[in-house]
């Protein structure tokens, strides 16, 4: 199934789940003159700022974190860490930080990354054993000349930088993992499998842009796999002067197109944020022959405010944080799971 641009129901008119904006009351003092309403000559919506979007229904939390952050004067950096730890920290959660489904050979390995307006980025990918990779990845963006450690030297690197380890055995975990070596052939399934990232892109009220993702990455994948989370330019791109991109699903697939670098360099053309996402989704199609069960989605926000997402199947539902909205909202898409 198709569902052109045109077609396309606003969001706000779409189906969501509206929590109470009574809390934001206090807060929207801090972060006054937000709009949220259509963009001049399009369908995505624009917010002047503060706006904060993050993938699927935990984004929720991760925004309430990150809007607080940003009430409280705090930078926009400063609320993208914060608002992704928050799931992070979540250990019922099976798709990020130490909760998430293990690889093949039983052990939880971590991929994140953040970047700022102005395009530094840090990254740590292959991590075990700590809670919060995303704010090892800004540290290592902040205290390193390199961009992207990996593995034992990322975990050596957290440790002498003052950074904890926290061993957890969590049982669900460990029986889903026995289960899938009695039965399983390897075929990961993004969404069936519940296994979603956290990305969220975010502008505070005076334009600047900032964005993360972390993840625990594919389960079952081959030890020492990593995906396009922990990769700026795949999992996430921010660039202040033209816009900021995240992406979730089968992270092979959003590598091999750079993802949200497609979407962001788009958009810089002058793309619709939800035109540009829809782009770099077809490309992946277009690359592939075989989709079968293979979601990817992505989030946007324009330099503009205009913000926008897509994937490549229907059940990608995005996080939404303005003045005035709080809501969980599904993206369009190209193909239901059907077919
Ligand atoms: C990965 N992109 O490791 C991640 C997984 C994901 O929704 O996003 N799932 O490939």
């Amino acid at each position: 199934m198709v569902v052109s641009l045109r077609t396309m129901p606003h969001p706000d008119r779409r189906r969501f789940i509206k929590l109470g904006l009574a809390g934001s009351a206090a807060l929207a003092a801090g972060c006054a003159n937000t709009t949220t309403e259509a963009a001049p000559g399009s369908e995505s919506p624009h917010a002047k700022g503060p706006l904060v979007l993050s993938t699927w229904k935990h984004g929720m939390a991760a925004n309430a974190k990150a809007w607080e952050v940003l009430g409280s004067g705090g930078d926009v950096l400063d609320a993208v860490e914060k608002g992704v730890a928050v799931v992070e920290s979540d250990l019922s959660n099976r798709s990020v930080g130490l909760g998430g489904m293990p690889d093949r050979d039983g052990h939880v390995t971590l991929d994140a990354c953040i970047q700022d307006h102005d395009g530094r980025a840090g990254a740590v990918a292959f991590v075990q054993r700590f809670e919060h990779p995303i704010s090892i990845a800004r540290a290592v963006m902040e205290r390193t000349p390199h961009v992207l450690l990996v593995g034992d030297g990322a975990e050596r690197w957290a440790l002498e930088n003052g950074f904890a380890p926290r061993d957890v055995e969590i049982p669900e975990v460990r029986a889903a993992w026995l289960e899938w070596l009695r039965t399983a052939e390897y075929n990961p399934v993004v969404n069936i499998e519940n296994h979603d990232t956290i990305g969220m892109v975010a502008m505070d009220a005076s334009g600047r842009l900032a964005g993360s993702c972390t993840t625990s990455g594919m389960a079952f994948k081959i030890h020492g796999r990593v995906g396009d989370s922990p990769i700026i330019g795949a999992g996430l791109f921010v660039d202040g002067a033209a816009g900021a991109a995240c992406a979730t699903g089968v992270g092979e697939l959003v590598i091999r197109t750079a993802g949200s670098h497609t979407v962001v360099e788009l958009m810089r053309q002058g793309m619709d944020p939800t035109e540009a996402s829809r782009e770099a989704v077809q490309r992946i199609i277009r690359q592939n022959k075989d989709m079968d069960g293979k979601q990817v989605g992505f989030l946007a926000i324009r330099a503009d405010g205009v913000f926008g997402g897509w994937s490549v199947y229907d059940g990608f539902d995005f996080a939404v944080r303005t003045n005035n909205r709080e809501e969980l909202v599904p993206t369009g898409y190209d193909r239901t799971w059907e077919g």
